[in-house]
């Protein structure tokens, strides 16, 4: 592809500046992450608004982009080889966006890949079983008698907050003293968890000390802050 016009996405979601990257998203704990990665970085974008009230997610457009129908998705048209780069999946858009602004990603290459496994932490652990649990508490699974699974999500996310716990003793962010990646996944997430989800007193929040600390600093940002609420 040499450029946007080629994507089938864009006939649905037209460009309005063709030169900047184009985000397909809506302001869930998963879209926010790239919203926010934008807003922290500077880089100029267009914001798309992908309705899961109409499906949007399922248009041929859209799977166009994303054949797993999820968002968030990202073209860069100035990707690498000065090629656009068409890329889905919150995490791999956040590594591409850190190495593309050289932001918010060590530069030390321990550094980099501790960063990565935390990010990691995030997709395989925080972002699904506190999604599950969202549905058993609060969605369409809230009205099942048989509590087994919702406690079984509760268990497993309260486990997760108490390793994230143990690493925030003593450190600003993830990884200390720097903001990275891996707080831009993680604490939409945190977020989403005690705030939409209401799950605050089932897992117990008040015990997580450090998580509730830097999650009170990640909300004041003024990137996280704008980045919550995009695309309008
Ligand atoms: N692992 C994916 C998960 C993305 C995801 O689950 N997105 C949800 C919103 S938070 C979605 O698009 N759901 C629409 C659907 O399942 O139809 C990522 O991190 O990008």
């Amino acid at each position: 592809m040499s450029d946007l016009s080629d994507y089938a996405i864009t006939r649905k979601w037209p460009a309005r500046h063709p030169d900047r990257i184009q985000l397909y998203s809506l302001p869930t704990p998963n879209g926010v992450k790239v919203s926010i990665m934008l807003e922290e970085t500077g880089l100029p974008y267009d914001a798309h608004l992908v309705s899961f009230q109409t499906n949007d997610q399922m248009s041929p457009e859209f799977l166009s982009l994303n054949p797993n129908n999820k968002i968030p998705a990202i073209i860069d048209p100035n990707g690498p080889g000065a090629k656009p780069l068409a890329l889905f999946e919150s995490g791999a858009i956040l590594i591409y966006l850190a190495e593309k602004s050289g932001q918010f990603i060590p530069r030390d290459a321990a550094g980099r890949y501790e960063t990565i496994q935390w990010l990691m932490f995030q997709m395989g652990g925080i972002g699904p079983m506190f999604g599950q649990l969202g549905f058993f508490h609060k969605f369409a699974g809230k009205d099942y008698e048989d509590k087994r699974p919702r406690d079984r999500y509760v268990e497993e996310s309260r486990r997760l907050l108490g390793v994230l716990e143990k690493r925030l003793a003593g450190r600003d962010w993830t990884m200390g003293d720097a903001y990275t990646i891996a707080d831009i996944a993680i604490f939409p997430w945190v977020r989403n968890l005690v705030g939409f989800y209401e799950a605050g007193e089932l897992v117990g929040f008040t015990e997580f000390e450090n998580v509730r600390r830097v999650l009170e600093t990640f909300v004041a940002r003024p990137a996280v802050v704008k980045g919550l609420d995009i695309p309008e």
